[in-house]
């Protein structure tokens, strides 16, 4: 039985080696998957954002965290890809320009992953033109994560520069709602990672 809290803190502390054993041993007692992401590694990432609000965590801490929650995922992801099902298409997924997070888009890449799609993750820091690229490599759906309030107004002009060019754009990540998302014309947006799926799915899967 896994230590939820411990593993919590464990990334929280930006413990990477004690991560890394409690996920591994997590893994290798057939624990749900998703309990350990959503029980014990996400919420550590929220609850030390809260704590960064606050002042009483800095930058250095919040590194060290993801660094530590990067290793707990890097396991992980073997066993979400190996258990996904097969769909038909490419997504290409990357964090707008300006923005340096990529925790959540991994994860989203990962999920992707997992359900069969061909993934082109274009990485943190993504103006229109990575996109493009990825568009004449054969992306049918672009994914766009954005952590900040201030990057996320990006997703504008992604969506306006492929509107009528057949590629669907769907958005996603902390501050972005499904309001923000009507309000640009974003052909979908994701809550999490499996709502990501589920809009890749809508675009994509073969009916
Ligand atoms: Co930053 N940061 N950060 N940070 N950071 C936030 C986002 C913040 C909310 C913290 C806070 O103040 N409470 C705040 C933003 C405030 C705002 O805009 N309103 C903030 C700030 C201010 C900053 C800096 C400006 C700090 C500074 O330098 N003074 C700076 C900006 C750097 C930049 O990007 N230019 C900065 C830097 C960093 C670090 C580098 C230290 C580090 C990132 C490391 C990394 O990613 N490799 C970091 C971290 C770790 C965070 C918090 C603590 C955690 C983010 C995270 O990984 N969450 C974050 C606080 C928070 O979010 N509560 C914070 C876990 C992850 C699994 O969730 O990314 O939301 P999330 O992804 C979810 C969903 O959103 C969704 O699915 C995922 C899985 O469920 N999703 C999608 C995400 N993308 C999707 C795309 C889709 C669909 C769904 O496509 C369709």
């Amino acid at each position: 039985m896994t230590d939820f809290t411990a593993l919590k803190t464990a990334v929280m502390k930006g413990r990477r080696q004690d991560v890394v054993t409690m996920v591994q041993a997590a893994i290798d007692s057939h624990e749900d998957i998703s309990a350990i992401l959503d029980q014990g590694m996400i919420p550590a990432m929220r609850e030390i954002g809260e704590q960064f609000s606050r002042n009483e965590v800095y930058v250095p801490e919040l590194l060290i965290a993801a660094r530590a929650m990067q290793s707990g995922l890097a396991l992980i992801e073997p066993m979400l890809v190996a258990a996904g099902r097969k769909a038909p298409g490419t997504v290409a997924i990357g964090t707008v320009k300006g923005d340096l997070h990529d925790i959540g888009k991994n994860l989203v890449a990962i999920m992707l992953k997992g359900a069969g799609y061909k993934v082109i993750d274009l990485g943190v820091n993504c103006d229109i033109s990575k996109f493009e690229q990825a568009v004449a490599q054969g992306a049918q759906v672009i994914a766009c994560s954005s952590l900040l309030t201030t990057t996320m107004t990006y997703m504008k002009d992604i969506v306006a520069h492929f509107q009528g060019k057949g590629v669907k754009v769907i958005v996603g990540g902390a501050p972005v709602t499904q309001a923000f998302a009507d309000e640009i014309g974003a052909d979908g947006y994701g809550e999490d990672a499996n709502g990501a799926v589920k809009l890749a799915d809508s675009f994509l899967k073969a009916g």
